[in-house]
């Protein structure tokens, strides 16, 4: 007892040591040793608190040595010096996740962060206050930026979560990516950058700074490399180490688009050709990307779902393989982490984009041999021995002799999710539906806000953002006698509404969006006036306000107009210009205002009559929560637009009325050659989210009794076709080669079947393996079926004893196996 307190003590002691963290121009250097550093992000409020242990620890597991988060300061300070830390906002306590799951953390302040979130991070209220211009040396947006930034670094203090503290946070980065849009600032740019470095270092936060894409970033501000490689990246000093401060992972979704994958032999490629070329430290963007839950997705038109195809997905499950085979890097990488950082570097180019290189130390030499060649193999000879390296690969020999990992020989399963109806529900796929018609009579019929202008504003300025909605109203007098009175007019409204619904006198004339990758589109609609007051109603909804660009602050949103409307009648043309008529503004609708989604709202619903493919509805269902531990999704099929909350939680955006193009996805996915954003497209022709997106994290859930969805649809659906289900392993295949040896597993649940299985060259992907033209005589399927059914895991020896020694022309006999769960 005695010493196992005193043990206890020494620990708690030893915890609040400082640790030194440095750097030269090899490395982070942490108590003066020279580091491999491997790091993941993960954005606090893209998961809950619940989540967070769960998540963290799944990056130990998969090598990491640290966890690396922006900080949003709209989420932070929604209203000027009102601040939320509250749940999800709660930094202190990821933080304090990160530390007690024993990594480190690398805190990138900003406050600018990009990252897809609404507004780059930044507070509308900020660009609404007099004179304001974002990153630049403006003296109102200096003050807010450095008071902010004062804020979160003695909130951090304060807590001792500094290295320098003994804390888990080894470096802090100030601005964000500033070098990639600096030019258009001119000199005002360079000198903001400079006062951005003076302002971080008087902060003393003890750990280094990291200026991200800042070729000039200011000494002693490290500036690191953020792309889908760096490995060419040059470091501006000679004491900064080569750093990789994002490696994109995958990429995000934006509504109407397609589904983008990076594969995990590419992600693993620019990682070993990056540490090959002597990086040190890389940073993962995502490890785990989560969920825009609430109005927090940036855009336009960035979806709810922020998956970003990362090791971890959505729900925090292993993404399989890619997890499993970065995993295995990170333990090779680590396990050469001292000759990586102290050993003599040598290169040899063999040609054709061939390579090796050597890190050499006393104890001993390891070596990274690199093809980044997208076509041929290449075949390398190093001292007395012969080793092929497939096209666009990295072979690393942590001993110069024996091939230890290829990026391009995947030695993990492929893990296939399927979704499982809700089992909790006596039949899964009816929900009880209740509904009320959104209130609208005020600005359909009377045109009546909540203030008035003679002209059209920017809807930033009108609303700060506190809600995606943002009515336009105006009236239009015709005489009894006027020819134009029931005649077919013209409305043309120029806008840069992400979306727009046009109302005439009560009724709906007609919605529009921008276009793909658009801002700014035409609404032109027939419309007949009756004599008298004609009511215009324009409903201008934003889906996320621009995250990137120069001067992205002042990128409008809402009606910009001019707004017309033309008539002609014989030889009589009439245009109006309504644009500086007098307009009346209301911000957000009164289903909202009034709190529909709450559980507890009073309101009238009605069970009679629910209908289908009717503009601005509420409904509402109540359901059970599904048993088990699997991640819960909603699939929202059928309905066109809105926003969802589960007990009051709001899960986010929806849009799967906004189908992609059919065009552009490719069959087979070829990991050879640069990655792009348009490479290995999936999900033609379908909702850019079904069900992915729609993620309910069981803390938002009652295990036990009722639970309540609350829906929104703006445009008209379906919402019969509302289903729960839960996500889990449904199949597990691998594809490797002879002399390997595979692990199987399905999730704590039996393996129960081999569906196909064939030794020699198989073809296709997980799901869709065919033969080959060589395959072994003995039945593979029998074999697997004897080792692996019945058992929650297996481990399979791939090799011709034991499977046949088929002829394949001289070619590596391949193992392809695929089996249900
Ligand atoms: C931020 O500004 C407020 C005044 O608006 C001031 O009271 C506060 O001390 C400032 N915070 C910091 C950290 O500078
Ligand atoms: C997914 O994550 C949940 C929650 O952590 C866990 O219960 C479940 O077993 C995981 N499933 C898989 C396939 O990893
Ligand atoms: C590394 O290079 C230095 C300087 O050239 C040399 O003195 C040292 O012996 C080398 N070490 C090894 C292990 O080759
Ligand atoms: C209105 O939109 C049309 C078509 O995009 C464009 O030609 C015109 O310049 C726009 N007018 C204004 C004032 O932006
Ligand atoms: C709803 O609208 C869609 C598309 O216009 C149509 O195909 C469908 O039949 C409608 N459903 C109902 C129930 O009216
Ligand atoms: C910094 C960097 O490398 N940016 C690139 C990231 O990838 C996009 C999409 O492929 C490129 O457009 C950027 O130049």
């Amino acid at each position: 007892m005695v010493s196992l307190r005193f043990l206890l003590c020494f620990l708690c002691v030893s915890s609040v040591y400082a640790t030194i963290v440095s750097h030269d121009g090899r490395a982070i250097t942490i108590d003066g040793h020279r580091r491999v550093l491997l790091s993941g992000s993960i954005h606090y409020p893209r998961s809950t608190p619940e989540m967070w242990p769960d998540l963290i620890k799944k990056g130990k597991e998969g090598g990491l040595d640290a966890i690396e988060t922006y900080v949003f300061w709209n989420a932070h300070e929604p209203t000027r010096r009102q601040y939320d830390f509250s749940g999800k906002l709660d930094l202190i306590r990821f933080l304090k996740t990160i530390q007690d799951e024993g990594l480190y953390a690398v805190l990138r302040i900003g406050p600018y962060a990009c990252a897809e979130w609404n507004y780059g991070g930044f507070p509308v209220w900020l660009h609404n206050m007099p004179g304001m211009v974002f990153r630049t040396t403006n003296k109102a947006y200096m003050d807010e930026m450095q008071n902010f930034t004062t804020m979160i670094v003695d909130m951090v203090k304060k807590e001792k979560l500094f290295a320098s503290q003994g804390g888990p946070i080894i470096l802090a980065q100030i601005e964000n990516e500033y070098g990639n849009v600096m030019g258009p600032y001119g000199e005002s740019g360079k000198a903001y950058i400079k006062w951005c470095a003076n302002m971080a270092q008087s902060l003393d936060v003890g750990v280094p700074w990291i200026m991200c894409q800042q070729n000039d970033a200011p000494q002693p501000m490290l500036n690191t490399c953020n792309g889908f490689y760096c490995d060419n990246f040059v470091p501006n000093n000679p004491n900064t180490p080569k750093m990789w401060t994002e490696n994109w992972t995958g990429w995000f979704k934006q509504w109407g688009g397609k589904n983008p994958h990076r594969t995990t032999e590419d992600v693993a490629f620019s990682v070993a050709r990056f540490f090959q070329r002597g990086g040190t430290f890389n940073n993962y963007y995502m490890y785990h990307g989560g969920t825009n839950f609430d109005r927090t997705a940036g855009g336009p038109y960035i979806t709810t779902s922020y998956d970003y195809d990362a090791p971890l997905d959505e729900y925090g499950n292993l993404s399989q393989p890619k997890y499993g085979h970065l995993k295995q890097l990170h333990d090779v990488l680590h396990s050469i982490e001292k000759t990586l950082t102290y050993g003599n570097i040598s290169t040899i180019d063999f040609g054709n984009s061939a390579s090796a290189t050597i890190y050499k130390t006393e104890e001993g030499s390891s070596c990274f041999f690199g093809n980044g060649n997208e076509n041929s193999d290449a075949t390398i000879s190093f001292q007395g021995e012969s080793y092929v390296v497939p096209a666009w690969s990295v072979t690393i020999l942590p001993d110069c002799k024996n091939e230890a990992y290829n990026t391009a020989k995947i030695t993990t399963q492929t893990s296939m999710m399927v979704k499982k109806p809700n089992e909790a529900e006596d039949t899964p796929s009816t929900l009880k539906w209740s509904w009320r018609p959104e209130n609208m009579d005020n600005f359909l019929l009377k045109g009546k806000g909540e203030s008035t202008q003679t002209q059209l504003f920017d809807q930033k300025v009108v609303t700060n953002d506190q809600s995606d909605y943002l009515w336009y109203m105006t009236t239009v007098k015709f005489k009894k006698r006027d020819p134009f009175v029931g005649k077919t007019m013209s409305l043309r409204i120029n806008s840069t509404a992400h979306v727009l619904y046009v109302f005439v006198n009560g009724n709906i004339i007609g919605y529009q969006h921008a276009e793909n990758g658009k801002f700014n589109y035409v609404f032109e609609k027939d419309v007949k006036f009756k004599s008298g007051r004609n009511v215009i109603a324009l409903l201008s909804i934003t889906v996320g306000l621009a995250n990137y660009g120069a001067f992205f602050e002042s990128k409008p949103a809402g009606i910009t107009g001019p707004i017309f409307i033309t008539g002609i009648n014989g030889d009589e043309t009439i245009v109006k210009d309504l644009s500086a008529h007098k307009w009346s503004y209301k911000t957000g609708l009164n289903g909202f205002d009034n709190q529909l989604f709450r559980t507890e709202a009073m309101s009238k619903w009605s069970v009679e009559n629910v209908p289908f493919n009717r503009t601005m509805t509420w409904y509402k269902a109540t359901f059970k929560s599904p048993l088990g531990n699997d991640p819960v999704v909603v699939d929202l099929m059928g309905l066109g637009k809105g926003t969802a909350w589960v007990n009051g939680n709001n899960i986010g955006r929806y849009w799967p009325s906004f189908i992609s193009s059919e065009n552009g996805c490719d069959a087979k996915c070829n990991y050879r050659g640069a990655y792009h954003a348009e490479k290995c497209l999936t999900n033609c022709g379908e909702p850019t989210q079904r069900w992915y997106m729609y993620h309910v994290p069981r803390s938002f859930l009652n295990a036990e009794g009722d639970n309540t969805l609350v829906l929104f649809e703006e445009m008209g659906g379906n919402p019969s076709l509302v289903s729960f289900q839960t996500t889990r392993v449904g199949s597990v295949c691998a594809n490797v080669y002879e002399k390997t040896i595979i692990e199987l597993s399905c999730d704590r649940k039996p393996i129960s079947a081999i569906k196909f299985a064939s030794f020699g060259n198989p073809d296709g992907n997980c799901g869709s393996f065919e033969k080959g033209t060589c395959e072994s005589s003995k039945n593979t399927a029998d074999i697997l079926t004897q080792e692996c059914v019945g058992k929650e895991k297996c481990s399979i020896d791939v090799s011709t004893e034991k499977f046949g020694a088929p002829d394949c022309s001289g070619a590596p006999r391949r193992l392809a196996v695929e089996a249900i769960c």
